[in-house]
């Protein structure tokens, strides 16, 4: 590798070669050093705060020494690069994470050598914990006070996040690109029982995880003209782009830990920046403020994530954002590939793209943009290497989510790029024609450029699949539907093959090892595995089948459950001012009950909420009709329902349900004739470090999307790993979810996607009855049982159910719910034994959800990648 330093000079460098902490006592000198030189504090200042900054410098200066070693590697082997584009890394906290992902230099090799490394395990968090308890600390007090980096929305964020885990605990060479948002997912209040966005200011205080590389600057063009004033020119020739307005992209880098390697990962996130270039003419013309102010709003580029999940807005803005991180994240791409001097056409073999849904499609323009008008390539050559680089990943086929932009805005924002979409619609519908010549409704159905509306749009995904080699959907039945739905017609014109899918996973280290420490221990204990092995291969998990069934065994896993629901308890008394909700006395016979993820129609909360309604109602009407108490409790048993996420800020129907389960609980909770048989919570900012709470403490768990829409779901893998059973409908990641646990280990109900078309065509054009118990349950709404003030105030809920096509078939599938849910009940209560032993089975089975082996296929089907191991 290149360096600057002459030969003479290194020996000096070796002598003084930084060493990474190792045992307790070189942790706490370091921290006492960070606590001093880097925060300019000492023994008589040093809150919780300080400490996590300290802690996390300490842990970042080991971390960063083997990002260096790893970084080197990577460069020497050469092998192939993956970079994973993702508009959304929902990241949650990192110490935790980096304690148990970090390896000390002798902890793996030398456990129990010496007593100050672990001697559990081979992670750093107990070493960690003890030093930070002699410094005077408690490690539980000093991970709270670090912030969620909350840069994303919901499964796409967190899937993202999951893989950078995955990418670094496999040794594959493999960095995330992003944005670096001033502001992440707003932070939600619950005021009155709305939701109330406040803004989520998530670097307030310096953030320790972040390496700012100033030295990295990137200058990206926006708006201007294609000059073509030498002559006439084909615009597949190389093109002279004047750009219009100009900001700088810096990046920012954070070490990403693999488990149980040395491999330390890179996720640069740009940030937006003004350039020193200045506009004369304003200043000259005495206008300094305004040219200043002008450069100020480059800024805004990265200032904040847009909060809608599963659908798309088509701002200007967003869109500028898209552009600013496809450019820089492929400069710096480019700019790592040419130190190589390998020649394009091997660029393919060098480096792998994969883009997190549709958001980054502008990089396939912008990389046959640069080796076009830039580097001077043949168009066709250089779409060779385009479409071999770069692969997509599909995470909806709502239509609403499908990004299209106007193409008027594009060609403002983007002249040149837009002529180049144009130029590969071109071709690409020429190809179409001769493979299926005057099919004029097919080429006008793919074509990039949609021409039916009055304004023509810009079609992402169909770009996106023309500039790919594999287009993978998340989970079987989602990519099943993406070729007879959305895409069937690419399917005819490319061919199955191009199609794949890769069923989501998650990481086992966040969500089992750091979510759910006691079950963890519990595990490694049971199979026999001290160094937690299981974490990186789950197949090891299904030796606890054999104590599925085992008295002694199944109380341990009852005590860890019990734990957990606890802690909850305790998170909820806090979020609810200091007063408790959930009867502690009872929690071991009370049953969780929880559907946490974004509030969508189409994730159907409004169908949980009636299901609790009409529990409810028949509690009551038991008790009207003389049934005593305990004949209420005998048939519907203690239970909470919580629920927590957020909505978009404009999604109106949304937020009308976080207010109705608000309403709900108000209500129920507070009518003593039920005697806390039945509670509801809404859980306010659902974010990932409260989801490391709630996931371990479900009993129950909902997945219960209407039939075709939910592409995966990952939650749902989540609740397993963490011994929850689940209630869910035929849909996404929940059908191999079945497979691999049994399908006596799941809850599963309502309608099939195969027969959606039907009953929404049904809905339209019949308007059949509503089943009897929906309909009490709408009428109570309507009363205004719930809403006293203003009796109206869900009518569009109930409406769009009565009135307006039950689009989401929420009337379809609510008994089939209902009596699922009484057969919930009974399993829980009549059936305890049953109910651990489905819950120890599901775990058991899990293995496959983790991320690691999503990483795998994906490195083996699409990149074509293979990993960098340390020595
Ligand atoms: C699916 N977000 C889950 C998860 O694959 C799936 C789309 C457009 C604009 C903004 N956000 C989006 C999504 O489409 C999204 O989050 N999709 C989710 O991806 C990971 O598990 O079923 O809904």
């Amino acid at each position: 590798i290149e360096t600057k330093i002459p030969v003479q000079s290194r020996e000096l460098w070796n002598k003084h070669k930084v060493q990474k902490f190792n045992t307790s006592e070189e942790f706490e000198e370091k921290f006492i050093s960070h606590v001093e030189w880097t925060l300019a504090r000492s023994l008589y200042n040093c809150d919780d705060l300080a400490a996590y900054q300290a802690t996390s410098q300490s842990v970042r200066d080991n971390l960063v020494i083997d990002w260096n070693k790893t970084q080197q590697r990577q460069t020497v082997r050469g092998g192939k690069r993956v970079y994973y584009l993702s508009l959304e890394f929902l990241m949650g906290r990192a110490l935790d994470n980096a304690l148990i992902n970090m390896r000390t230099d002798t902890s793996a090799q030398d456990v129990g050598k010496t007593d100050q490394v672990l001697t559990k395990g081979n992670t750093s968090r107990e070493m960690i914990r003890q030093a930070m308890k002699d410094l005077g600390f408690k490690l539980e007090d000093i991970l709270e006070q670090e912030p969620d980096a909350a840069l994303g929305n919901g499964g796409l964020g967190r899937l993202a996040a999951c893989f950078v885990d995955s990418l670094a605990t496999g040794n594959f060479p493999a960095w995330g690109y992003g944005l670096r948002y001033q502001y992440g997912i707003f932070a939600q209040k619950i005021i009155n029982g709305y939701q109330v966005e406040t803004p989520d200011y998530w670097l307030n205080f310096s953030n320790p995880w972040e390496i700012e590389r100033a030295e990295i600057q990137v200058p990206i063009n926006f708006y201007g003209y294609v000059d073509r004033t030498n002559g006439e020119q084909s615009t597949l020739a190389p093109s002279d782009w004047i750009g219009g307005e100009r900001v700088l992209a810096m990046a920012h880098d954070m070490p990403i830990p693999g488990f149980k390697t040395s491999t330390v990962n890179n996720l640069r996130l740009w940030n937006a920046k003004p350039t020193t270039e200045f506009d004369f003419s304003k200043f000259n013309s005495g206008d300094y403020k305004n040219s200043v102010e002008q450069q100020q709003r480059a800024e805004s580029i990265t200032a904040v994530l847009y909060p809608n999940d599963n659908f798309e807005q088509g701002k200007e803005l967003r869109l500028k954002q898209q552009y600013f991180w496809c450019a820089a994240s492929l400069h710096d791409i480019v700019r790592r590939f040419k130190k190589n001097g390998r020649p394009w056409s091997e660029f393919p073999d060098a480096i792998a793209i994969q883009l997190n849904d549709t958001h980054p499609t502008l990089a396939i323009v912008e990389l046959q943009r640069i080796l076009v008008d830039l580097e001077k390539l043949d168009w066709h050559l250089a779409w060779d290497i385009v479409i071999k680089t770069f692969a997509y990943t599909n995470h909806t086929v709502m239509q609403e989510a499908l990004e299209k932009w106007p193409v008027g805005l594009l060609g403002h924002l983007l002249p040149r790029h837009l002529e180049i979409i144009f130029d590969i619609n071109w071709f690409f519908l020429q190809n179409v024609e001769k493979k299926f010549p005057h099919d004029m409704e097919l080429l006008s159905r793919v074509s990039i450029i949609e021409d039916a509306s009055s304004d023509r749009q810009v079609r992402m995904a169909f770009l996106a699949i023309i500039g790919s080699h594999k287009v993978n959907g998340v989970a079987e039945l989602h990519s099943d539907l993406i070729k007879t739905t959305i895409f069937q017609d690419f399917v005819k014109i490319y061919g199955a093959n191009k199609f794949t899918n890769v069923t989501n996973g998650i990481t086992p280290r966040r969500w089992l090892k750091q979510a759910n420490p006691k079950l963890a221990q519990l595990i490694s204990e049971t199979i026999n595995d001290p160094n937690d092995d299981y974490l990186l291969d789950m197949s090891k998990l299904t030796e606890l089948s054999k104590y599925a069934e085992d008295a002694g065994f199944q109380k341990k896993w009852n005590d860890v459950k019990q734990f957990n629901k606890l802690r909850l308890a305790d998170l909820i008394k806090r979020l609810n001012g200091g007063v408790d909700v959930i009867d502690r006395e009872h929690i071991r016979n009370t049953l969780f009950d929880i559907q946490v993820k974004r509030i969508h129609e189409y994730k159907r909360q409004q169908l949980n909420i009636f299901g609790v309604i009409h529990r409810y109602l028949e509690m009551k009407e038991m008790l009207q009709s003389g049934g005593s108490i305990e004949e209420v409790a005998n048939r519907y048993p203690r239970k909470v329902s919580i629920f927590g996420g957020k909505s978009a800020p404009g999604y109106y129907m949304a937020k009308l349900i976080i207010k109705l389960v608000n309403s709900v609980a108000e209500v129920v909770n507070n009518d003593a004739e039920i005697q806390d048989l039945l509670k509801v919570y809404f859980i306010p900012d659902y974010n990932v470090s409260k989801a490391e709470i709630i996931t371990p403490a479900s009993d129950l768990s909902e997945h219960i999307s209407t039939a075709g829409t939910e592409a995966s779901g990952t939650s749902n893998m989540k609740f397993v790993m963490n011994g929850g059973l689940i209630i869910g409908t035929v849909d996404g990641a929940n059908v191999e979810i079945t497979r691999e646990i049994g399908e006596d280990n799941i809850f599963l109900f309502g309608n099939l996607s195969e027969n959606v078309d039907e009953l929404r065509y049904n809905h339209q054009f019949h308007n059949p009855e509503l089943p009897k118990p929906l309909k009490r349950v709408l009428d109570t709404v309507e009363s205004g049982a719930f809403s006293p003030q203003n009796h109206h105030e869900f009518k569009p809920l109930t409406d769009s159910i009565k009135y307006h096509g039950d689009y989401y078939l929420v009337s379809d599938d609510f008994e089939s719910y209902i009596a699922t849910q009484d057969l919930v009940d009974e399993v829980y209560h009549k059936n305890k034994k049953e109910w651990l032993k489905k819950s120890i089975l599901s775990v058991a089975n899990v293995g496959f959800f983790s991320s690691d082996r999503c990483i795998e296929e994906y490195a083996e089907t699409i990149w074509n990648a293979e990993p960098v191991k340390p020595e």
